[in-house]
């Protein structure tokens, strides 16, 4: 190096570390990002039909790719669904996870199990994947970050099957409620609706995503009210493209008129998707590791420990 061009960089303070956000951005933008997401509720409530129309928000295009012919059929076992979505660069593998619903056979005890099962296996394989002498630099990761979790619209209260599930979810997992359907009450009656079931879940200490912590700022803080004000989220989900001013929209037709998903007057589905892909995408995925998974990985370490002790004190 020339002599001129150390003095230069001797006289100047800049040691330019400031690069580091780059580099940290460009290896996390070569990896992409995973973003993992579960559907539950009583069986009918527009589950499926409501992963569809996500999916078919994004995706949407002129040969009306992600259009069914077939009217969806019940889902009888849990199934991903699975897309890359890019923008500006950046590549989002969106994981959505179907389940059965439940709540239609005459003793629905139990009937939670296998999807609190599920959830649990993704942080167990996290975790196996974690403890391997030569772990993998990065971790494919499928841990479940957020819960969408369906309620009936009845308009009256959560029927308590709601409640145990809910609560039982809430213990592994992001809960995010949802009013399904909600077509088919009127404005008046979801905000009631929504107020009761704020109200229930308060009443029966159901501890619902988002948490607010000491190391969020006062924008995050606010961010998490408003989104607080909103949930229960009002959905409408549509298989079917209507057309709205010359364009296909994801809509639902009735003899009275129609129903435009992405219309912020009509429902939240919009909402719902900015919540989950835009404001808070970042903050589930890390509420997921610091505190459900991080719950479980403590949990499985300590009876590791205990298992490891017992025989040591048997021969002693
Ligand atoms: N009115 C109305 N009907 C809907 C809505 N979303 C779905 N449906 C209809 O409800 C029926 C059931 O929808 P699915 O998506 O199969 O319901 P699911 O929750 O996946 O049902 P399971 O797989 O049995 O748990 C279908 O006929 C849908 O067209 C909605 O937002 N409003
Ligand atoms: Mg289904």
């Amino acid at each position: 190096m020339a002599a001129a061009a150390v003095d230069e960089i001797r006289a100047s303070s800049y040691v330019g570390f400031d690069s580091i956000t780059r580099q940290i951005e460009y290896k996390l933008l070569k990896r992409g990002f995973q973003f993992n997401v579960i559907v539950v509720g009583q069986t009918g409530l527009g589950k499926s039909t409501l992963i569809n129309t996500i999916f078919a928000s994004h995706l949407i295009d002129s040969k009306g790719r992600l259009e069914h012919d077939e009217p969806v059929r019940q889902t009888t076992d849990i199934q991903a669904v699975s897309h890359v979505i890019a923008e500006n660069g950046v590549r989002l593998r969106l994981n959505i996870v179907d389940t059965p619903g439940y709540g239609d056979q005459i003793n629905n005890e139990g009937c939670w199990d296998t999807i609190i099962k599920y959830i649990k296996d993704q942080h167990s394989a996290y975790l196996r994947k974690e403890l391997t002498a030569m772990r993998d630099k990065h971790i494919q990761d499928t841990r479940i970050h957020c819960c969408l979790f369906f309620i009936n619209p009845t308009g009256h209260s959560l029927r308590s099957i709601d409640m145990i599930v809910m609560k039982k979810l809430s213990e592994v997992v992001n809960v995010v409620p949802i009013i399904a359907k909600a077509d088919s009450l009127t404005l008046e009656e979801r905000e009631v609706f929504k107020n009761n079931i704020r109200a229930e879940m308060q009443y029966n200490n159901i501890r619902l995503y988002p948490f607010d912590t000491d190391e969020n700022d006062p924008e995050e803080l606010a961010l998490n009210e408003t989104i607080r004000n909103i949930i229960p989220f009002a959905v409408v989900g549509s298989e079917r493209n209507v057309i709205i001013d010359g364009k296909p929209v994801r809509g639902r037709k009735n003899k009275w008129g129609v129903i435009n998903v992405e219309d912020e007057t009509h429902c939240e589905f919009v909402h719902l998707r900015n919540f989950l892909t835009r404001t808070h995408l970042q903050d589930l995925i890390e509420t997921t590791a610091q505190i459900h998974y991080e719950a479980f990985r403590s949990k499985q370490l300590l009876a590791l420990k205990d298992a490891s002790a017992r025989p040591a004190q048997g021969s002693a």
